[in-house]
């Protein structure tokens, strides 16, 4: 069972009180995500379709009164951990270094756009796998803007502080992320998955609960955690990245978001075969998610469900970003009753499948799964949630 909002902020209070020995002011949350459809398409200026889920990362504190920070977290596998370091000044600026998960609030608390930033003590605590392809990062990320913002009264526009966020990781954790997940964390929408054009940074909200065809069953997204865990830090992501632009450059295009298939085809034998393959994953995939979106707006889920699929298929054997585990689980539901379509979800080599599957066949997917996948998963049947929020300061 995956624990309530009200019962993470309260295990959170509680952590902070134990740490800190007095109750917390601020308490802030930001959600993870699941990505619908549109893979390694955000860094090439295309189309994602994510939506916030109901999986938390939650931030309690309060000023100290001093010029340092203090954290505690259970957030490593309930494992308590603290650390303190100087808030940064003029003279003083923050630097990564280890732990490694304390550079993901760092890269914010250094990049956040205040004057000042004053000694606070927070408590850290999270739903959110770590390494299951649900936006743990973004997700811990976020959370410490949102309390920056609830800490200084500075307010960002949530561009801005999506942008602020990916800046983090790109220099404290030396993970080069599209704007994706930390984009969905600060704006997700109840009941509704966001389109998003990584170019323009526009957004379409989709409601999903008018997803279904007319009188048709009620259909849900089931999430299932290949509990293989996934570290996008290594150079797979970066090599994918740096395909991708390279194979722009021969195109001759600003990015893959320009390309079209007959380009791509022209020019074929100017690349290699593996820019080849990545180029036209990325460029079939940001036409798949646009039509998808479309597909699902106008209630045509066997489409959709195909679209997933062939996503999927992309994903495992033009951009290599697959692995056995996710295979066996989208094989495994693709063969259900019920079951539209599914596809490995976030930036792969391990993480999560999502599926599009009847509501009333849920069950009996989940419980098919526990009984052929060869680890052991974890399913969610999730709704979308809203994006980051100060809960109270
Ligand atoms: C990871 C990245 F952080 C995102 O920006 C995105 O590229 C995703 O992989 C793949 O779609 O989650």
């Amino acid at each position: 069972m995956v624990q309530s909002l009200q019962e993470v902020v309260d295990e959170c209070r509680s952590l902070f009180t134990k740490q800190f020995g007095n109750d917390p002011v601020i308490v802030v949350k930001a959600p993870g995500r699941v990505n619908i459809i549109g893979e390694h398409t955000d860094y090439n200026d295309g189309f994602v379709f994510p939506m916030a889920i109901p999986l938390y990362t939650v931030m309690v504190g309060k000023p100290n009164g001093t010029s340092t920070i203090q954290l505690v977290t259970a957030a490593q596998m309930g494992e308590v951990q603290t650390l303190g370091f100087e808030a940064p000044s003029a003279s003083a600026r923050l630097t990564p270094g280890s732990p490694k998960w304390a550079n993901y609030v760092k890269g914010v608390i250094e990049h956040f756009p205040a004057d000042s930033i004053p000694g606070f003590d927070a408590a850290i605590v999270t739903t959110v796998p770590l390494g299951g392809g649900l936006s743990s990062s973004a997700s811990l990320e976020v959370a410490t803007a949102t309390f920056l913002e609830a800490l200084t009264g500075n307010n960002l526009p949530p561009t801005d502080k999506a942008l602020l966020c990916q800046k983090s990781e790109h220099t404290f954790a030396d993970m080069p992320c599209g704007i994706m997940d930390q984009f969905i964390s600060c704006m997700g929408k109840e009941d509704s998955a966001l389109l998003i054009d990584c170019r323009s940074l526009e957004t379409k909200l989709v409601n999903l609960s008018s997803a279904k065809p007319d009188g048709g069953d009620e259909v849900t997204f089931l999430v299932v955690n290949s509990n293989v865990k996934h570290q996008l830090t290594g150079s797979e992501y970066p090599q994918r990245r740096s395909d991708c632009f390279e194979a722009a450059k021969i195109l001759g295009v600003k990015s893959l978001r320009d390309a079209n298939m007959s380009l791509l085809r022209e020019n074929r034998d100017r690349m290699t075969d593996r820019v080849y393959q990545r180029a036209l994953h990325v460029v079939s995939e940001i036409e798949r998610c646009s039509k998808a979106t479309d597909a699902i707006v106008d209630g045509d889920l066997e489409l959709f469900g195909r679209l997933m699929y062939q996503s999927h298929v992309s994903l495992r054997d033009l951009y290599a970003v697959s692995c056995p585990e996710l295979d066996e689980l989208v094989d495994i539901s693709m063969k259900c009753k019920g079951v539209y379509g599914s596809r490995m979800t976030g930036g792969g080599f391990g993480g999560c499948i999502v599926a599009l599957v009847k509501s009333s066949e849920a069950d009996n997917v989940i419980e098919a799964i526990n009984q052929k996948y060869s680890k052991k998963a974890t399913s969610y049947v999730f709704k979308a949630v809203e994006g980051a929020t100060i809960i109270s300061k």
